[in-house]
């Protein structure tokens, strides 16, 4: 059975990690697999959103820790894995130009936690809960951990997470602006289908820049961000879909967009 399963839906795909009985950890396979998956959905120009979920009752339990078990003196070392697969991955979500939904049907622990925080929107069971679990076993948290934490939920939960390892309930989650919102269990699936559904007939082209301008914001003052608006809201304002749009609000009618990219 493969460790991820992709499916190809009209206009977009989903990914769904597939190691239940270690809740989804990541291994090198899975790593290999989900970066494959990434870099084809992103080549796609038919591909205009993406779902990732997790199946059986995890979404992600972090790195598989079985792979991490060390002999007396000897040092496995996390660094190179972080380099080697979980940057690239959290890299490559933030660079895919369309949105990424995460639908976070169970435990999101560890690195499995913060690669959900790096997707665009957080859909989460309400039985799911989130968890920095880096504390627990002499770690810090990665995987952008540290970078989406504070400007997720401030610093005082970021440390709070961080620290003390606890996990936080979907609605917890929710109240604190960690992810944009829970659902009934039952409901996970098809919301974020539906999202992804909504996703797949957007103007795409502006979605994927809306998501590089406020990334970039992270880091930006006001003055920088200002110029980068008006460079990407050129581009935008070039788009077959722009036109479209404004056509449509002015015949009163529902815009057909395409998702075209505009040169830069
Ligand atoms: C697992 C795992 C797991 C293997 C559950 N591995 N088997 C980056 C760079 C370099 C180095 C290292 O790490 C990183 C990033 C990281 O992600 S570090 C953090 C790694 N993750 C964790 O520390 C979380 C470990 N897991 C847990 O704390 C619990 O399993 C959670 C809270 C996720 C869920 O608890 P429960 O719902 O009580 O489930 P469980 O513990 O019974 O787990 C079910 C099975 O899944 C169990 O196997 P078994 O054979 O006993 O049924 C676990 O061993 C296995 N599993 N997480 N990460």
């Amino acid at each position: 059975m493969s460790v991820l399963l992709v499916e190809k839906r009209d206009g977009y795909r989903v990914l769904t990690l597939n190691r239940p009985e270690r809740l989804n950890a990541f291994n090198v396979p899975l790593h290999e697999a989900l970066q494959a998956a990434i870099d084809e959905a992103g080549a796609d120009e038919s591909c205009r959103a993406l779902l990732i979920t997790g199946a059986g009752r995890g979404f992600c339990s972090g790195q598989d820790l079985h792979d991490r078990l060390m002999k007396p003196g000897e040092a496995v070392a996390a660094g190179q894995s972080l380099l080697k697969h979980y940057n690239p991955l959290v890299r490559k979500l933030r660079a895919l130009p369309f949105p990424v939904v995460a639908a976070v049907n169970g435990v999101a622990a560890g690195a499995g936690c913060n690669f959900a925080l790096a997707c665009d929107i957080v859909l989460a069971a309400r039985s799911a809960t989130f968890v920095e679990a880096f504390a627990r076993i002499g770690l810090i948290p990665d995987v952008g951990g540290t970078w989406f934490l504070p400007r997720l939920v401030g610093l005082a939960r970021a440390r709070g997470m961080a620290l003390l390892a606890e996990p936080i309930s979907a609605e917890q989650a929710e109240s604190w602006g960690l992810i944009w919102k829970a659902v009934d269990d039952g409901q996970l699936i098809s919301e974020a289908e539906k999202m992804c559904e909504h996703f797949a007939k957007a103007p795409t082209f502006a979605l994927g820049l809306a998501k590089r301008a406020l990334d970039a914001s992270m880091s930006n003052d006001l003055e920088a961000q200002l110029q980068l608006e008006y460079e990407l809201q050129k581009l935008a304002g070039s788009s077959a879909d722009y036109a479209e749009g404004v056509r449509a609000f002015i015949e009163k009618r529902k815009a057909v967009f395409s998702g075209a990219k505009v040169k830069a």
